[in-house]
């Protein structure tokens, strides 16, 4: 499984909370079935927002990223999100996305700017089925890639959607040595990369929230695929849903973050944070109010109050419900209502099985990552 990693220029917001939670969940399902998971994540260290908040703020943008990166492993300890196998800089692998873009260019997939400025671009066309894994229309590519960190009107591209591989260094950026020439490494590249060198092809999930559908996905799986004589580049792809605040997506531009970290600061418990963000669907839009985290507050409580009770209901019956809920398309909310309705029978003195209460707790702690005990 690959997830998306952070671009480090900030703290982890609920939103970014919410997408690593996911692929918690999608982990933990995985391996209490007694599969093995293999996961990747990157860690976006190389990008202009960096470059720019760490101008803004006089500091050194290696020191920025190392800050926040270190912020973000925090706040996923705190939300006992289990770590990836490998965590992967793009600092660390541009020895790799040097490698890649140099087949691409090789193959003719890729070609080399005639500009000031020697970029190389990646053919929308190398591959022949370029745009499954979004399924969008032009119309909407042409949107989303201007939206998201594309240049449909770069001059001497020779298709508005091709996509950056390689910025050629600039005076006051940072950059590496390659064989075409200094610079540093395009976004979607970098995913690729870090993804084949360790997952190889066709693996099994790649994941992120929605709006990394395209370009951020579909470049990924077709630089990929130009890569492996398109050998299909994930066989699934998963996106979260958006979180927003008071009617509005949680945005850095917004200045609407509620951020894991400051939640922490307040002594609110990272339990009750997650039970908030599985009480709905991963794949809605949705909103984190007040409201939201007041009612994970109650339900630990009650969870925790249930899961010390000398007696209860038997739990396997219970436990066999969270994991098939869990198994249709990690439908936590229904999971989290198997387990209130045990806690109700707890409260109401059904029940007489005295190892119940610890075996709902080791279940909720493997299956959901909330410790009661
Ligand atoms: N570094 C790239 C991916 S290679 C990146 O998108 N970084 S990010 O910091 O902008 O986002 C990290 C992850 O959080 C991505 O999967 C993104 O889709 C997700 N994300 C960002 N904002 C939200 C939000 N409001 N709700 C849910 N997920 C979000
Ligand atoms: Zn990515």
């Amino acid at each position: 499984m690959y997830v998306c990693g952070i671009t480090p220029y900030d703290a982890t917001h609920l939103g970014h909370a919410a997408t690593y939670l996911t692929f918690d969940i999608v982990n933990r399902v995985l391996r209490d079935q007694g599969h093995e998971v293999h996961y990747v994540q990157n860690v976006t260290d190389v990008d202009d927002p960096l470059f720019e908040r760490a101008d803004r703020d006089g500091i050194d943008w290696r020191d920025l990223g190392a800050r926040e990166t270190q912020l973000f492993r925090d706040d996923m300890t705190a939300l006992r999100v289990l770590p990836p196998r490998d965590y992967i800089g793009a600092v660390e692998s541009v020895n790799e996305v040097v490698e890649a873009v140099g087949k691409l260019v090789a193959s003719g997939a890729a070609y080399i700017l005639d500009d000031e400025y020697p970029d190389i671009y990646f053919r929308t066309d190398a591959t022949e089925q370029f745009g499954y894994e979004s399924g969008y229309d032009r119309a909407t590519m042409d949107r989303f890639f201007a939206e998201r960190g594309g240049d449909p009107d770069r001059p001497g591209k020779r298709h508005p959607l091709d996509a950056l591989l390689w910025r050629a260094a600039r005076p006051g950026e940072p950059s590496w040595e390659s064989p075409h020439g200094p610079g540093r490494p395009g976004w979607h590249i970098e995913c690729s990369a870090i993804a084949l060198n360790r997952l190889g092809v066709e693996f099994d999930i790649q994941g992120g929230g929605q709006d990394l559908i395209f370009p951020h996905h579909e470049f990924s799986a077709a630089h990929g695929e130009a890569l492996t004589d398109s050998r299909r580049f994930a066989r699934h792809y998963v996106h979260t849903g958006m979180i927003g605040l008071d009617g509005e997506k949680m945005s850095k531009s917004l200045g609407n973050l509620v951020l894991v970290s400051r939640l922490r600061q307040q002594g609110v418990d990272p339990a009750a944070v997650r039970l908030g963000l599985l009480e709905s669907h991963y794949r809605t839009d949705r909103m984190w109010t007040d409201e939201v985290l007041e009612r994970g507050v109650a339900r630990l409580n009650r969870w925790r109050t249930a899961a010390a009770a000398a007696v209860g209901p038997d739990a396997a019956d219970v436990i066999d419900r969270v994991r098939q809920h869990l198994a249709d398309d990690l439908n936590t909310p229904k999971a989290l209502d198997a387990v209130d309705a045990w806690c109700a029978d707890v409260e109401t003195g059904i029940g007489r099985s005295a190892s119940a209460p610890e075996e709902i707790a080791t279940a909720v702690d493997a299956l959901l990552g909330i410790t009661l005990r």
